[in-house]
């Protein structure tokens, strides 16, 4: 079994920072004021560790993947093979807007012979201005290659009851630490998209509302609301309630503390280290509102046995 895992991709070090930014904005290069904005984000939170995450989320997924698979087959038992043997599962891995990128990974593939294999997005929810996109840098991929490679896709998972328990187990971890969970509010978020994406029919606020509504059902939470956060720095309409609106809105009602949880991404990264650990923690300590974060799923086993289930099932249709 051949897997492609992709995500989103952060520059390692502060020089390549404004290439990765370029290259998130299809080539165009932002403005010294937006670049400067950026380093000093990076700065703040120290480093993103989302390269890291999303490698060990490879590896422990393609040893899952080989720990459970049949035994190897009897030719490989006689001499040596002149490569250590890699198992019958391997996961690649490709970020979106930097190294190893997409392309890179998939000509890697293809230089192993690889010619079939599941592509999934570490991001649960389908979005024309992600999931599509990482096709797109798929697609160009495959154009630069001898022979095609057929790629089954894993298109979202919203609303997997894998990946809704693991949620489920870190917010309740959360839910502990409160004063008066009855009296408490909880907001579940997710990175925002412009407004024209939904426009055009993005079933990406659908399937966040989902993720968010079957956890909360699971916790049997009195209440829950979903917001989204890290709008980009362009002048187009980002879809909303922002975070920290949404945070101010709930001071003005009357509570006092809030647990949120970021279901739109499974890794610890820059949006979640500065735009809610800094950013919205900020907003909530002004207005007086006690905010708990939910840890994230990262590299944990019950999160890497939801990507063994879905690639599993993609690799068999
Ligand atoms: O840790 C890191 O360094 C990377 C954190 C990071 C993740 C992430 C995920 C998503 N984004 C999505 C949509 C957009 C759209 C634009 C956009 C822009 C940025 C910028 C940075 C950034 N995003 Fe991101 N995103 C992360 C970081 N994102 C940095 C550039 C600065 C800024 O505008 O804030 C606008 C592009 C444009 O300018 O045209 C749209 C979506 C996700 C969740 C799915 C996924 O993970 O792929 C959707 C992590």
């Amino acid at each position: 079994m051949n897997v492609l895992l992709m995500a989103y991709g952060t520059p390692y070090a502060p020089e390549e920072i404004e290439p990765y930014y370029t290259d998130i904005r299809r080539g165009k290069r932002p403005s010294e004021e937006l670049l400067k904005e950026l380093a000093e984000r990076y700065e703040q939170i120290g480093k993103s560790p989302l390269n890291e995450i999303t490698l060990v989320q490879a590896l422990r997924l393609q040893a899952l993947l080989n720990l459970e698979a049949p035994p190897l087959p009897k030719r490989l038992l006689g001499p040596f093979p002149p490569r250590a043997p890699q198992g019958p599962a391997r996961v690649y891995v490709g970020t979106k807007h930097w190294h190893p990128t997409i392309g890179e990974a998939v000509a890697a593939m293809h230089e192993d012979g690889v010619r079939r294999a599941v592509a999934i997005v570490a991001a649960p929810h389908y979005s024309l201005r992600s999931v599509a996109e990482y096709k797109e840098k798929v697609e160009a991929a495959l154009k630069a290659l001898p022979e095609p490679i057929h790629f089954v896709w894993v298109e979202s998972y919203e609303a997997h009851p894998g990946l809704i328990a693991a949620y489920a187990r870190r917010l309740e971890e959360a839910i502990w630490r409160l004063k008066d969970p009855k009296r408490a509010a909880y907001v579940f978020t997710a990175h925002s998209i412009p407004v024209a994406a939904v426009e055009r029919g993005d079933p990406y606020p659908r399937q966040v509302e989902k993720t968010a509504e079957l956890v909360a059902k699971r916790l049997s939470l009195p209440r829950f609301q979903v917001a989204y956060q890290s709008a980009g720095r362009t002048p187009e309409p980002w879809l909303g309630p922002d975070i920290n609106e949404l945070l101010r809105q709930l001071r003005e009602e009357g509570y006092t503390e809030v647990v949120v949880q970021a279901v739109g991404f499974p890794a610890d990264h820059l949006e979640v280290f500065y735009d809610l650990d800094l950013e919205a923690q900020a907003t909530a300590e002004a207005v007086g509102l006690r905010l708990l974060r939910a840890r994230s799923l990262n590299a944990d086993l019950d999160y890497i046995q939801v990507l063994k289930d879905l690639v599993e099932a993609a690799w068999l249709r």
